[in-house]
């Protein structure tokens, strides 16, 4: 039933930030998704000792991608493939899969956040047997291999049924489907103190979770309602849809508006919180307050002792170059290692294997620990839960206390989305040459302390890695600067504004930084250059 199809590459199958993405119908056309995937056998190689992984968000494309590569692992002679019930997993327990069950990696098909139907975007996330993302070392011999490809294997049969747990084969291949939901949940019961949880659910205090329509809303179901035992109803927009119902799903204040408008009002709940289409990003509201990604890291890790998982003590934290610097003073005061990588969340991968790192995060609503290699949504929520239920103190309280011990970054990410890719890469080019001529110049109450690109070396393998530009001021306060890798169309450039202040904790973000947003603006041309005055999207 083996069959070899010729085919021809695709010029444009190049991983970014996380994996390849492009839009559906990209996807769709005919080789495409064989072609990438042949390639990423071809690179694994021997492929008769391996057990792997498949499953994704559920987003449009998706059984019809699981069956195509369940085939193909056949045809290539793969030991066994491990496949999730329905083709459902998120990716925070696609890497609990790999790590438990030591498997040799796995396949996420997701585009994350990105929307999703035949109009949106379709995604494959390729990881190792770390349960992270492959190294870019790696992704660029895939990528060398898509270039050359000319012929991919594959089983001429009928679809498998993925729809049952248990086991089959194809040709010599193992197949087990297993369920997504179950090792997650156990994992997560290691992790914190359910029984802490339980009586903070039975104490009244009330929740809402907006899954978005996307894959996380099993999981929330089965650990929010019924075993932590908030009431029914608590877990909203629970149901997995191939086009997200629309949404778009990326839990921030913009893109998980229905959630924020509810905190927002006077029906609100005492804890809010979304993740986004394969469940590693989250979104963290109080009653009426909003919790940055970048305070919620600092925040969580000044907090690890009320974690019985972490109580014995942590490694040090790492955080994208673009996130706030919330983390460093932390990390200083608890005297732990601080690590400043790329953004994506490969990076943190050496880190976390060589126990550099116990915690990390990106400004993007991604915050995690080394109990897998991927960010965690709802670990992320468990754990603000946790402090809430340790504390008896509201999400405002936790952080605004926060803010008062350690200072504040107020913080800002302006997004100019759709930009021509031409005139993004030459304003970034032209931006580039100009930052050593900044050094010193003063704009209004910021002067330049220094602007320089960031370049991160990584200290377990020894890579460099260069990943956007800095304009550090003499206050603490920093502009970065950065083209999105995760997009399927055109160009996104991310300006990111941070401001720190040691006393004045309790402003406005955005008319904090407005300042620096003008001095960003001016400093790129980002105005004259893309026709842009203001960002699309502000979050
Ligand atoms: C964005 C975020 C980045 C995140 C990446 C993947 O990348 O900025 O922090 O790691 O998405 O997130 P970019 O290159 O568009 O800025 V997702 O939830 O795959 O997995
Ligand atoms: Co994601």
């Amino acid at each position: 039933m083996i069959k070899t199809v010729a085919t021809t590459p695709f010029t444009d199958q190049k991983m970014g930030t996380a994996g390849l993405r492009r839009k559906s119908k990209i996807v769709m056309q005919p080789n495409y998704i064989e072609n990438f995937v042949q390639s990423i056998f071809n690179v694994i190689g021997d492929l008769s000792n391996k057990t792997i992984l498949l499953g994704g968000d559920g987003r449009f494309y998706n059984d019809i991608a699981i069956q195509k590569i369940i085939k193909m692992a056949a045809a290539n002679g793969l030991k066994k493939l491990v496949v999730a019930k329905d083709g459902f997993i998120s990716t925070p327990a696609g890497s609990v899969v790999i790590r438990k069950y030591q498997l040799s990696g796995g396949f996420i098909l997701s585009a994350s956040h990105n929307p999703g139907g035949e109009n949106g975007d379709f995604g494959l996330k390729y990881s190792n047997e770390s349960g992270g993302q492959v190294p870019t070392s790696v992704s660029d011999k895939i990528q060398q291999e898509t270039l050359k490809i000319t012929e991919y294997k594959i089983c001429d049969c009928e679809d498998i049924d993925v729809s049952r747990l248990g086991n089959f084969k194809l040709e010599n291949m193992e197949i087990e489907v297993i369920d997504g939901v179950k090792d997650y949940v156990e994992m997560m019961q290691q992790i914190f103190d359910f029984a802490a949880l339980q009586k903070l659910a039975a104490s009244g205090f009330s929740m809402r979770f907006d899954a978005m329509n996307a894959v996380t809303g099993p999981y929330a179901k089965e650990i929010f309602e019924k075993l932590i035992g908030f009431k029914d109803g608590s877990v909203v927009n629970f149901i997995p849809k191939p086009d997200f119902g629309g949404l778009h799903p990326d839990p921030n204040l913009v893109y998980a508006k229905e959630l924020v408008d509810f905190m927002f009002s006077d029906k609100a709940a005492d804890f809010g919180a979304a993740n986004d289409g394969d469940g590693d990003r989250n979104m963290i509201l109080g009653k009426g307050f909003f919790v940055t990604p970048n305070d919620s890291l600092a925040i969580l890790t000044d907090n690890y002792k009320l974690i019985p998982y972490y109580a014995k003590g942590i490694y040090g934290v790492a955080k994208s170059a673009a996130t706030s610097t919330a983390v460093a003073r932390v990390a200083k005061a608890h005297n732990i290692g601080y690590y400043e990588v790329p953004t994506g969340w490969k990076y943190f991968v050496n880190l976390m294997d060589s126990n550099r790192i116990t915690f990390c995060g990106e400004e993007s609503f991604g915050t995690g620990s080394s109990h897998i290699r991927e960010k965690d949504g709802i670990w992320a929520v468990l754990f603000w839960l946790s402090i809430i239920a340790a504390t008896g103190k509201s999400v405002e309280q936790i952080t605004t206390e926060h803010w008062q011990k350690y200072g504040r970054s107020y913080y800002i990410r302006f997004d100019f989305e759709g930009v021509d890719t031409a005139v993004a890469d030459k304003l970034m080019a032209d931006l580039e040459a100009k930052l050593p001529s900044l050094g010193g110049k003063t704009y209004g109450d910021f002067t330049v302390k220094e602007a320089k690109p960031f370049v991160y070396n990584d200290p377990v393998d020894g890579s460099t890695t260069k990943n956007g530009l800095v304009i550090y001021f003499t206050d603490g306060s920093r502009i970065v600067y950065r083209l999105s890798g995760t997009g399927s169309s055109g160009a996104t450039i991310r300006v990111y504004l941070e401001r720190l202040q040691t006393k004045d904790v309790l402003q406005n973000p955005l008319d904090m930084v407005s300042p620096l947003g003008k001095i960003a603006l001016d400093v790129a041309e980002i105005p004259e250059r893309t026709g842009k005055h203001k960002a699309d999207v502000i979050t």
